[in-house]
């Protein structure tokens, strides 16, 4: 495969741009190459600097549910920006994507729209304290809520060991808030929130994670998560910045019949432009100022790009029929992707839920950090190259989710079966 424009650009990137990229993930570290510089991207198909092209399995880490350039999302982005760009000045576009996420989203009476997943979390905690009055956040080992100092705390900090600095730059008083609980673990849940010595703000949860890979909690954890912080006055915050219109259209909240406190979302609701959004009850929400006294605010938030691209893409994903067609696909790729390892005799595990999951390499259940921590990186990094050799573009760590969209049909997904059929095959060879 040719990547002779894909490596100068990379030697160009890394003398102005941290790493050469911007975001860690994408300089492709942890599976042993350089990163593939994308031009352009239509359906489920991307196609990068030297004119290679793959069958994309991270949609843009999530937001390309619909596919890439869907024909209605790009006609409203376009049609939007005749009549300007940005105005720093509410607009209707924004009081009807409100509308629709409040439509589509039964636990949110209200929601802010920001500008990422980042935003949309750390000010949803921003208001969980603010109107508890209480300091520490919960969080779990293992889920990702985006970059904001509060949540990069070192995972396993133990039961109540509070946050030890996942990062240099995060100072220890900012993370002392911070509590991180093994995920999926009723019985440390229970004794956490219960400790009388916590000053429990708010719990924050991946509803299903995606970020240690994918991982379906059971059910008795969420219902023990809700039960609890409701009976403590704990705000539940189900962040779904990824499951947010992906595992249904009121997501996985929708699925698990779970209603939040507050819910963060991003990704899909910007059709792929720049969106995150928190939103929830109005007693909470109307905290926020500047009725409120809870500080939140941005310059781009509510652009109407963004807006017009969500509205279109909220628009595609109500119509009749989109989640079961979607669910049925991936139902039926997931069986091939197992039987193919068990022929193959890969160590693998399949988590999916809808039309998110992960392959992780390993022979055990995976049901957790400390679980998914145990699958074995350097094989999956192998599968990651022979597949991408291959024309699959996957995600380039073992521990993110894959995305199939509505516009990967059934020609592509067989393609992807093969592929995974002969990597696995290799693999096993050495
Ligand atoms: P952003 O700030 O990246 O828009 O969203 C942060 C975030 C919050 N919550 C969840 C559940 C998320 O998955 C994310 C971001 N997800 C990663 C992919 N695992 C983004 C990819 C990247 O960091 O480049």
């Amino acid at each position: 495969m040719k990547t002779d424009l894909s490596a100068s650009l990379f030697k160009r990137a890394k003398k102005v741009i941290p790493g050469g990229v911007n975001s860690p993930v994408r300089a492709c570290k942890s599976v042993g190459c350089d990163p593939l510089f994308l031009q352009k991207a239509s359906g489920c198909t991307v196609t990068d600097v030297d004119g290679n092209e793959f069958i994309d399995f991270v949609g843009s880490w999530g937001p390309m549910i619909i596919g890439h350039g869907h024909p209605g999302v790009l006609k409203a982005i376009s049609e939007t920006a005749v009549n300007g760009t940005s105005f720093g000045a509410p607009t209707a576009l924004e009081v009807e994507l409100a509308e629709l996420v409040c439509d589509s989203v039964p636990s949110i009476e209200k929601v802010r729209f920001v500008n990422s997943g980042t935003e949309a979390t750390m000010s949803a905690i921003r208001l969980a304290r603010g109107c508890t009055g209480r300091k520490v956040v919960v969080k779990f080992d293992g889920c990702y809520h985006g970059h904001a100092d509060s949540f990069l705390v070192k995972a396993g900090s133990g039961v109540i060991t509070l946050g030890i600095p996942g990062s240099p730059g995060v100072p220890d008083d900012i993370v002392k808030n911070t509590l991180s609980i093994p995920y999926n673990n009723v019985e440390v849940l229970e004794k956490t929130l219960r400790d009388s010595s916590l000053d429990i703000a708010c719990v924050i949860v991946e509803p299903v994670a995606g970020n240690m890979g994918c991982i379906v909690p059971d059910m008795e954890f969420h219902r023990t998560l809700r039960k609890l912080t409701a009976e403590l006055g704990i705000v539940l915050i189900f962040d779904e910045v990824m499951t947010g219109f992906r595992l249904a259209l009121g997501g996985a909240q929708e699925r698990f019949g779970i209603k939040p406190d507050l819910t963060c979302l991003g990704k899909i609701i910007g059709g792929g432009l720049p969106v995150g959004a928190y939103g929830g009850k109005k007693e909470l929400m109307d905290n926020i100022a500047p009725d409120g006294q809870v500080y939140q605010a941005g310059t781009l938030s509510g652009n109407p790009l963004a807006m017009a691209a969500g509205i279109a893409m909220l628009n595609e994903l109500r119509s009749p029929g989109f989640y079961e067609e979607l669910e049925e696909k991936c139902e039926e790729f997931g069986k091939g992707l197992e039987k193919i390892a068990a022929a193959a005799s890969v160590p693998t595990v399949l988590n999916r839920i809808g039309s998110m999951m992960t392959c992780f390499f390993t022979s055990e259940e995976v049901r957790d950090f400390e679980s998914a921590m145990k699958a074995d990186t350097e094989l999956y990094a192998r599968h990651y190259r022979q597949m991408l050799a291959g024309g699959i573009y996957l995600a380039p760590s073992q521990f993110e989710a894959s995305f199939v969209s509505a516009a990967h049909d059934r020609s592509h997904l067989e393609k992807a079966l093969l592929m995974t059929e002969s990597s696995f095959k290799k693999l096993m060879d050495r």
